[in-house]
């Protein structure tokens, strides 16, 4: 009986009621919870009090007899996964924990793993989206997470509490790292354009999951300080506790508030007072640096990519994170390709287009079986990779897993901005399966015509074909027919 009871029960409730336990744990199924509370019910030196511990005891039991094989089997608790055709596009309805203030809106996707077990290898990353309204100021906030934020659009300024304080401007394709449990605000210091950050977050207490800590607040979220007793308070404060809890109860509730233009002011003019090197213990937090400003690794007149890769920006190395921005001409495609290693969490920051991947976890045969070994028999009529489709706008974010061929295209009539994190950059390789540089045309010609059952020859033309190199003419469909995507 290796079971532990929460409810508080006094010592011979407990004994008649392990009595209990044994002998239904004997009994048929069904009647169990029924006897148990009979048990109860016939004890006759327990009062009504008493009996009615005694039948909440067997309530108890039971539910946690149910449960207990459930949660044995699965790590993710009281999450529920969904069942889902195609786990790889979110849209708004996706995300959760919208909080909407009168000053601004921070939107937080599901954990990944919600959606489907196929993204385990990103269980511990979250996706975060801040806007804030103009002239406002974001409380001081630490989160039990380290944090990535890219700057989509806006200025402000970002101030970070480590050994000192740094001040930072902020503008639009700036990266930033926040260390786990530093201390940060920022501002949007404009007057008229709002300011939005996309942030990936990888947790450090809980994985999958984050939780912001306010020094300040008011309702909800009040300030952490609010939790511990005011007798403790006094002694830690020394500041008698009339006088803590006027100082407490006066606070403005939210977490984005307006902020005066003097205030603005103020908070702008301390840029840059740390010196350009942190204290050596503290390397992490760096300057942020502007991705726009890197010269792109790739640019033609149907798109450009911009990339930092974590063996280039300190901010980056030890999450082993890269971030790409990528703006794609309208009616331009992105040559299908796949990523060796990393694992691409893509957030579309404007324009409209489609996302297109083959994926073998969720062809109709593997799902059956699941074992590679009995899918040659079963593939007759049956698809090995099924087609992930996915419509992209703004607030869209897709996912793309390591050694999955994908390609995203623009819409006829307008650009595609998406801003790229990929999870265990270091080392990955990008392999082409059109274009220059594609892999087949790296092969040797016998292979190509072994694999292809063609002369090699007709293969090679077949591969060369296409001079561009990553972003190419896309596809010439009809703007209805992307939209059903
Ligand atoms: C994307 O490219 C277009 C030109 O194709 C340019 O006008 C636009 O400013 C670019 N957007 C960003 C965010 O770089
Ligand atoms: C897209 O462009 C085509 C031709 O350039 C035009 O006929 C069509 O109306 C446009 N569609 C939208 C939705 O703007
Ligand atoms: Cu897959």
């Amino acid at each position: 009986m290796a079971f532990k009871i929460k409810i508080n029960l006094n010592l011979h409730l407990l004994l008649l009621f392990l009595i209990t336990a044994v002998c239904l744990a004997l009994a048929s199924k069904d009647p169990e919870l029924k006897q148990c509370k009979h048990q109860c019910k016939v004890q006759r030196q327990f009062d009504e009090q008493q009996k009615r511990d005694c039948e909440r005891s067997c309530d108890e039991y039971y539910k946690m007899k149910k449960e207990k094989g459930r949660n044995y089997e699965s790590e993710e608790e009281e999450e529920e996964e969904e069942e889902v055709e195609n786990p790889y596009v979110f849209d708004d309805e996706h995300f959760v924990g919208q909080i909407e203030t009168g000053e601004g809106k921070i939107k937080v996707l599901q954990k990944f793993t919600q959606r489907s077990h196929l993204l385990r290898g990103i269980e511990n990353f979250r996706v975060s989206i801040v806007e804030a309204n103009p002239s406002t100021f974001v409380v001081p906030t630490h989160f039990d997470a380290e944090i990535i934020l890219f700057v989509a659009q806006g200025r402000g300024t970002i101030t970070v509490i480590k050994e000192k304080r740094g001040s930072f401007e902020l503008k639009c394709g700036d990266v930033f790292r926040i260390p786990s449990g530093a201390p940060f605000y920022f501002i949007n210091k404009d007057e008229h354009r709002k300011l939005k950050i996309v942030k990936l977050l990888q947790s450090t207490s809980v994985p999958g999951h984050f939780q912001t800590f306010q020094p300040a607040g008011g309702e909800n979220p009040e300030s952490f300080y609010t939790a511990f007793s005011w007798d403790l308070l006094e002694a830690a404060f020394k500041i008698p506790r009339d006088k803590l809890e006027r100082f407490f109860k006066q606070q403005k509730p939210g977490t984005i508030i307006k902020a005066s233009r003097e205030q603005i002011r103020s908070l702008s003019r301390h840029e840059e007072i740390i010196p350009k090197i942190w204290p050596f213990s503290e390397g992490e937090t760096e300057r942020p640096f502007n991705l726009l400003k890197q010269h792109p690794c790739q640019s033609n007149k149907f798109g450009r990519l911009f990339e930092a890769y974590p063996d280039e920006f300190s901010q980056l190395r030890d999450l082993g994170v890269a971030i790409a921005f990528a703006n794609i001409t309208e009616g331009s495609m992105v040559a299908p390709h796949y990523n060796s290693k990393s694992m691409k969490i893509a957030v579309v920051l404007d324009g409209q287009g489609g996302f297109q991947m083959a994926c073998p976890h969720l062809s109709s045969s593997s799902r059956r079986s699941g074992r590679w070994s009995e899918r040659e028999e079963e593939r007759k009529g049956e698809r090995t990779y099924q087609k992930i489709r996915g419509r992209l706008s703004r607030g869209v974010v897709f996912v793309v897993p390591a050694g999955h061929p994908f390609s995203v295209f623009a819409s006829p009539n307008h650009s595609l901005q998406i801003v790229c994190f990929e999870v265990n950059a270091y080392g990955n390789t990008k392999y082409f399966l059109a274009g220059k540089e594609n892999i087949v045309n790296k092969m040797e010609s016998i292979a190509r015509e072994l694999g292809f059952n063609t002369p090699g020859r007709e293969v090679e033309r077949m591969f060369k074909q296409q001079e561009e190199e990553f972003f190419f003419p896309g596809p010439n469909q009809q703007e209805h027919e992307w939209a059903d995507a």
